[in-house]
């Protein structure tokens, strides 16, 4: 055999080795992305707070744990209060992981209970489904 041929031989063999590794490393990254994303059943909304206005990330979230990521972006202490429990107070510029799990499907109200927020606009209702 030529050596020409064989050489051409190899190098698309190369090619197939090298075709065969993008495909496994694409494999390999693609895989814990989609762990992630079925970890994420675990519901993540970011409650940006204000004076005096919650803005939520998510309007709709599927029923079950459900964690808030209260950022407060004001100038005075905010609270966050759904399904008949209160995150502790949240600082202005301080962040707070808030986990409630939501059984009950349906629009579920929502609030800051310092006296005087939710009356001034900080309440709305988040869709459970
Ligand atoms: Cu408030």
């Amino acid at each position: 055999m030529p050596a020409e041929i064989f050489d051409r031989g190899r190098s698309i063999m190369n090619r197939i080795t090298l075709a065969l590794g993008v495909a496994l490393a694409a494999l390999v990254v693609a895989a814990p992305v989609a762990a992630r994303s079925s970890a994420a059943t675990a519901t993540t909304v970011t409650v940006t707070m204000k004076e005096f206005k919650f803005t939520l990330s998510k309007a709709k979230v599927p029923h079950g744990k459900v964690t808030f990521k209260l950022v407060n972006k004001g100038s005075v202490a905010h609270d966050f209060k759904i399904a008949g429990k209160k995150s502790p107070l949240v600082q202005p510029k301080k962040s707070k992981l808030f986990v409630v799990t939501l059984t009950k499907k349906g629009k579920i109200a929502y609030l800051c209970t310092v006296p005087g927020h939710a009356a001034a606009g900080m309440k709305g209702k988040l869709t459970v489904t």
